[in-house]
């Protein structure tokens, strides 16, 4: 960092910028307004104008706090695009918008081809189930009659969420869900995927068959590579040409992965259905005992002793992914993570590499700052994001670290109120980047803010 940039993260998270709360709760709120589209909310309405899976998530939990009735909405519609198999899109396309809105759009995925698939097009693939938390959260935000009712409709749904994360995509048989595609990470051009990415084989010419619909609206040098995009069309292709069945993916499929975001997200999810049954009336018991299952799981085959952090696993090459990301750090969000693991994960928090303190003097980045390939401008690769800052802060709160958790607090809000609600934040400077008005932004800022 030069002297400079530290100054001005410093001078945005001291001065508040522009936002006294009050002004930034409106900001955030206007955005959320403006991105609502009959039954859920866009992420932003140039880049993304369909609906996002763990985007809802993360949406209902700020929407609970000011239109709670939007929020189940936001959950209600995501799920309609269930697919009979109990998996969760990660697009759930808007029929009314233009061909080309979005690439690649309905006519890549071709989901009306599948067996047991909605009637509304959707992609294929999954993102992190987030939303088993972002229900219970919903309701916690604002108790009642009304949320009662939602996490009743909802429950099952969330339920055959996670069974078919269980059933179908426990590749190694070992307790771990293996994502199929670096989309279904949420982070998508993460250097975490470069070995598995480089392995797929793909021309980077291929692209120049398609137009790309992100580069129209976000600078080409902040976004993947054409050779990222055209790996994941290759990757893309190789599921749908077997109907996005998931019986032979250890055969041939080119990209297998297990993920410790991803899977630290089902396991909070099995913490969250214990909570929710318990309030419906269930027995919390299985739940429970999925929950432990998942973090034994996951301590066992990606934590690893030798950096001290998680790390994820490749399963075509058979081994762990070297590449520091932070990734490694949510696992924090796991209630009965053990201590060995949690004060590893707050060592590795505090180091150089993602410099959490009391304090921040920079935002948190998405990738180890002192890798020579940290990428500030580039997307996943080195840029800051508020729900995996949000999701690391709830972790740290969790194993009862406030005092770290309120560093990344004040950082976060310092991003938006000098920024404004930014897809994702330089990580020196804290200067906004992507999309301007982006949906989870403004409402995990509003979460924020509660407190
Ligand atoms: C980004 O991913 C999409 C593909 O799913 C894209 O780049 O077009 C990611 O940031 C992902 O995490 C997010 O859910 C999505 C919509 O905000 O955009």
């Amino acid at each position: 960092m030069t002297a400079d940039a530290g100054a001005t993260h410093a001078a945005l998270t001291r001065t508040g910028g522009p936002a006294e709360p009050a002004a930034l709760r409106r900001l955030a709120v206007d955005t959320l307004d403006a991105n609502w589209e009959h039954d859920h909310t866009v992420p932003s309405r140039t880049l993304y104008p369909h609906q996002w899976s763990w985007d809802s998530a993360f949406i209902a939990i700020g929407l609970a706090q000011v239109h709670p009735e939007r929020a189940w909405r936001e959950l209600a519609s995501l799920f309609r695009a269930q697919w009979a198999d109990g998996r969760v899109p990660h697009i759930v396309f808007n029929p009314a918008l233009r061909v080309g809105a979005y690439f690649p759009g309905p006519e890549m995925w071709r989901s009306a081809d599948a067996q047991g698939t909605p009637t509304v097009d959707t992609s294929g693939l999954v993102q992190p189930p987030v939303h088993a938390l972002a229900a219970l959260l919903a309701y916690q935000r604002v108790p009642g009659a009304a949320g009662l009712a939602a996490l009743r409709q909802l429950y099952p749904a969330l339920v055959a969420q996670q069974r078919y994360l269980a059933d179908r995509r426990d590749v190694a048989g070992d307790g771990l869900v293996c994502i199929v595609h670096p989309w279904e990470s949420g982070l998508d051009n993460s250097p975490a995927w470069d070995a598995p990415m480089a392995a797929v084989p793909a021309e980077g010419a291929v692209m120049r068959a398609y137009r790309r619909h992100d580069t129209a609206h976000a600078d080409a040098a902040h976004r993947p590579t054409d050779l990222d995009y055209a790996r994941y069309l290759a990757i893309v292709a190789a599921y749908r040409e077997h109907g996005y069945g998931d019986g032979d993916l250890a055969d041939d499929h080119p990209f297998l992965v297990e993920c410790p975001l991803f899977n630290a997200a089902f396991g909070s999810a099995e913490h969250a259905l214990a909570e929710i049954a318990a309030l419906l009336g269930h027995d919390p018991g299985p739940h429970r005992a999925r929950a432990a299952r998942i973090t034994e799981a996951l301590v066992r085959r990606l934590y690893d002793p030798a950096t001290g952090t998680f790390q994820p696993r490749d399963l075509r090459a058979g081994r762990l992914i070297g590449a520091r990301t932070v990734l490694g750090l949510t696992p924090l969000v796991l209630p009965d993570l053990p201590t060995r693991q949690v004060d590893a994960l707050v060592v590795e928090a505090r180091s150089a590499r993602f410099g959490v303190a009391r304090h921040m003097e920079r935002p948190l980045p998405t990738y180890d700052r002192t890798a020579p390939d940290f990428e500030p401008l580039r997307y996943w690769r080195g840029p800051s994001w508020l729900n995996i800052g949000w999701l690391v802060r709830r972790g740290l709160l969790t194993h009862g670290h406030p005092e770290l958790a309120a560093g990344l607090r004040h950082s976060m809000i310092g991003l938006v109120a000098g920024a404004g609600c930014h897809e994702y934040f330089h990580p020196d400077t804290g200067v906004g980047l992507g999309s301007p008005a982006f949906s989870w932004t403004a409402a995990l800022v509003l979460d924020l803010l509660r407190e």
